[in-house]
């Protein structure tokens, strides 16, 4: 496909996310389909901004930096346009910035590759149906599938090998008073990356056996939590989500173990708060930083605990 003429309109934007029930395990490691579905909430307005324009050859600028041509991130993104434009079509230039604050050490790959796919979907005037661009989002990086939209979004693992029903929709419900707070830990960069680390999981823990069931039924009392704005519920969930994708990376084999002292540090903290009161859940990836979930109620006690921590309002 060409580019078309209005093709360098304005950038387009997407948000990072933080799964609440997660995505950890693929059935199919070419097209990102995942062994169970998951359950997030978007950043608002932490994110991605990318946009594409003609260029004379292909360049991949991120947060004002022209990469080099054989820079790792670079050739994924060009690969991932080829999928779109062909091998022979017009060069195109590729600027994309993150808003995410480097100190709040979340990845940028899921509102990356869903920035991109919004971008690459206007740019050649594709018009693809959000269902298919939450799909090719996913190809990217899994989690990209659920950076398309705002809010609470669930994304269904689907079932047919071609991946076509293994998409992320947006679910109708907003909550106001819900507060993410990022907890930075360390920004260094993971020894091990999501990519290999779920490949690890799969492949050498027997505890993993137990995650899809685990996760279906999280995913259960989320839609109940959502649905009833049940705080306590929503956040118990999402805490013993986090801690059993946890405990099935520590059961693999070399032990994938994402914490610092730091993490323990904090969680222990979170459950003093808790404990005293202070109703605040935490979640975490794959890497030592906290992502705590509270009411705006309780953020200024959460804050005291935590004074460096950058609060989000997902659905303000
Ligand atoms: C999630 N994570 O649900 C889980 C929880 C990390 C832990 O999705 O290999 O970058 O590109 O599909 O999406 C991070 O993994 O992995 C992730 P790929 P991705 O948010």
């Amino acid at each position: 496909v060409e580019p078309q003429s209005d093709a360098m309109a304005e950038p387009v934007f997407a948000p990072s996310n933080i799964a609440l029930c997660k995505y950890w395990g693929k059935r199919d490691a070419e097209l990102n389909l995942p062994v169970n579905s998951s359950l997030s909430i978007s950043l608002a307005h932490l994110g991605t901004k990318t946009q594409l324009s003609v260029a004379e050859k292909d360049e991949v600028w991120l947060n004002g930096n022209q990469l080099a041509a054989d820079d790792k991130f670079a050739v994924k993104v060009i690969r991932y346009i080829d999928l779109f434009r062909g091998d022979n079509s017009q060069a195109v230039k590729v600027e994309t910035e993150n808003n995410i604050p480097t100190a709040a050490g979340l990845a940028s790959s899921a509102s990356g590759f869903a920035a991109l796919m919004l971008a690459i979907n206007q740019f050649y005037g594709l018009n693809f149906e959000p269902q298919v661009l939450s799909a090719f989002a996913r190809m990217g990086s899994g989690s990209a599938s659920r950076s398309l939209y705002h809010g609470f979004v669930e994304w269904q693992m689907g079932y047919r090998d071609n991946g076509m029903d293994s998409f992320a929709m947006p679910l109708e419900h907003s909550w106001p008073d819900l507060r993410v707070g990022l907890v930075k830990v360390s920004t260094a960069e993971k020894a091990v990356d999501s990519r290999s680390g779920m490949n690890r999981t799969v492949d050498t823990a027997h505890l993993y056996q137990s995650w899809p069931l685990q996760a279906a039924a999280d995913l259960e009392k989320l839609h109940q939590a959502i649905a009833n704005k049940n705080f306590t519920l929503l956040g118990e969930t999402a805490e013993q989500n986090a801690l059993s994708m946890h405990a099935t990376m520590i059961a693999s084999w070399p032990p994938l173990l994402y914490w610092q002292p730091d993490s323990v540090a904090a969680m222990q903290a979170i459950w003093q708060l808790r404990a005293s009161g202070t109703e605040v859940y935490f979640t975490m990836d794959a890497g030592p930083n906290l992502k705590l979930l509270f009411s705006a109620a309780n953020e200024a006690a959460v804050k005291q605990q935590f004074p460096a921590m950058e609060v989000v309002c997902p659905f303000t």
